[in-house]
């Protein structure tokens, strides 16, 4: 047992043992900033994640102390600018990045991802330079929690349906509606919403915690993504500050580039949760014996340990190459797509299958595989779902839209 009946969460007595697994020399494929990057949260994420995130998870509750580390490692945005609040690295550094936060718990990458890419992200793109002055050295430092509203609870994978929206009353918009499923939200200083103008098209905002009308109550009766905390954004007439409404992006294209953003780190961040889960079936089957002899040595465990080390390895050169497009700026979001539901599915695989190389063990919290395998279906959902990345790629060799 790890949570007490007083509340309180234990260290975790199993020791993190995980070792990264490299099958193609890819690490030569990567420059000694990014080894130095992906080492440094390694060794965080052993230190601060691994002896405490069965507990959270198993209460679930969200690490929120973590919140301060996790700035502190240059989680926050690795690849936006230092002045404003980023790591100024480039979009490998933050891929690996992803990857060893997920190793840790998808949960502890959604902290980071969110943050970076969905809320810091935005304001560096679309706000005007009182709101980046204002809000990104603070959220870089995790002063401030943000949180990203885009889906509703009638419109998650067609957000273009969205009903929540503003009306203009002079120095201030008024707010009404209501976002759903919105990680961070019950802890968020401030939140990042998509809402529809007077003309109907869709706006972006940053909308601080106390304002009057505002309220982001938590969801609970999650089996997944236990350790990462979620919640609604409820807005009822709302005043909202002209000055806090980014000033030029209006439509989708907005919110949806905010997701390549955060859709490219997924792809990272879901090796990472595979990779553990290998490490763990790896090491199992070299330890546990029946028929006389380790479970490795049966051929059907090998089979599986052999098909997850080679999907590992496709999914490693997908992202490395998305990695370089990306720092040339030649990364289309369909290519994004591709490596996220590509990526995704193949963790959560791997997932049951480590599991099933755990037996009995596989289903408890001395292992990782099963908390990781219930994180994978939030992870194969948010960001858009399996199908949508399916049918946008689709799109995307046909030409044809299957959305219209
Ligand atoms: P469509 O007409 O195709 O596009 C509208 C405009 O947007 C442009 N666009 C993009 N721009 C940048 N990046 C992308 N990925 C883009 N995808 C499309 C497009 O070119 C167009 O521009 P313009 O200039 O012509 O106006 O839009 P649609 O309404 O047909 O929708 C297409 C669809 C279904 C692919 C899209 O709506 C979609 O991706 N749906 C999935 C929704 C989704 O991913 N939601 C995620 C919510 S946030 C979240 O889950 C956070 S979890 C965080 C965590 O904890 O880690
Ligand atoms: P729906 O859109 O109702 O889809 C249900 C099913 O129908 C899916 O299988 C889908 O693939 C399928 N489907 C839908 N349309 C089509 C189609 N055209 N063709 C074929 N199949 C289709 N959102 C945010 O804005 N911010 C957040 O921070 C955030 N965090 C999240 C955290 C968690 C834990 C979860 C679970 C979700 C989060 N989301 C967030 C919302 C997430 O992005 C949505 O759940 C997701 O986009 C899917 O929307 P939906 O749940 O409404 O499912």
């Amino acid at each position: 047992m790890l949570a007490n009946n007083n509340g309180t969460i234990e260290k975790r007595a199993r020791e993190d043992r995980f070792q990264g697994h490299d099958y193609y020399n890819i690490d030569e494929l990567l420059s000694e900033e990014h080894l130095l990057a992906r080492d440094a949260v390694r060794d965080w994420v052993k230190k601060e994640v691994s002896p405490v995130i069965e507990a959270y998870a198993e209460k679930a509750e969200c690490p929120t102390h973590l919140f301060k580390g996790l700035a502190e490692i240059g989680a926050f945005g690795p690849s936006l600018p230092v002045e404003y609040g980023g790591g100024g690295m480039d979009e490998i550094a933050y891929g690996v990045i992803m990857q060893e936060l997920e190793r840790g718990d998808s949960g502890i990458r959604s902290m980071a991802s969110v943050q970076g890419s969905l809320v810091m992200y935005p304001i560096f793109k679309f706000g005007s330079e009182e709101q980046k002055r204002k809000y990104l050295p603070k959220l870089g430092s995790g002063d401030f929690i943000g949180c990203f509203g885009l889906t509703e609870p009638d419109h998650g994978s067609n957000p273009g349906g969205m009903i929540t929206n503003i009306k203009d009353d002079g120095d201030a918009y008024i707010l009404n509606g209501a976002k759903m499923w919105i990680t961070n939200s019950p802890v968020a200083d401030l939140a990042v919403v998509w809402a529809k103008d007077e003309e109907g098209k869709i706006r972006g905002m940053v909308v601080e915690k106390d304002t009057p009308g505002f309220s982001a109550p938590e969801i609970h009766g999650k089996w997944s993504l236990r350790a990462s905390i979620t919640g609604e954004l409820v807005f009822e007439d709302v005043r909202v500050p002209k000055e806090n409404v980014f000033p030029e992006i209006r439509g989708l294209k907005g919110p949806l580039s905010c997701l390549s953003k955060a859709r490219y780190g997924i792809a990272w961040g879901a090796i990472g949760a595979a990779m553990d889960c290998y490490d763990s079936a790896l090491r199992y089957s070299l330890e546990r014996e029946q028929f006389g002899k380790p479970i490795g040595g049966f051929q059907l465990t090998q089979k599986k340990l052999a098909e997850m080390i080679t999907e590992i390895t496709k999914a490693q050169l997908l992202a490395w190459r998305l990695g370089t497009l990306a720092n040339k700026g030649k990364a289309t979001p369909a290519q994004i797509s591709m490596a996220k539901r590509n990526n995704v599915n193949m963790a959560l695989e791997i997932a049951r299958e480590a599991r099933q190389i755990h037996g009995g063990m596989g289903i408890t919290n001395e292992y990782p595989v099963m908390r990781h395998m219930m994180n994978l279906e939030t992870v194969l959902t948010y960001e858009g779902t399996h199908d949508i990345h399916l049918l946008i790629t689709g799109m995307d060799v046909t030409g044809l839209n299957a959305f219209k």
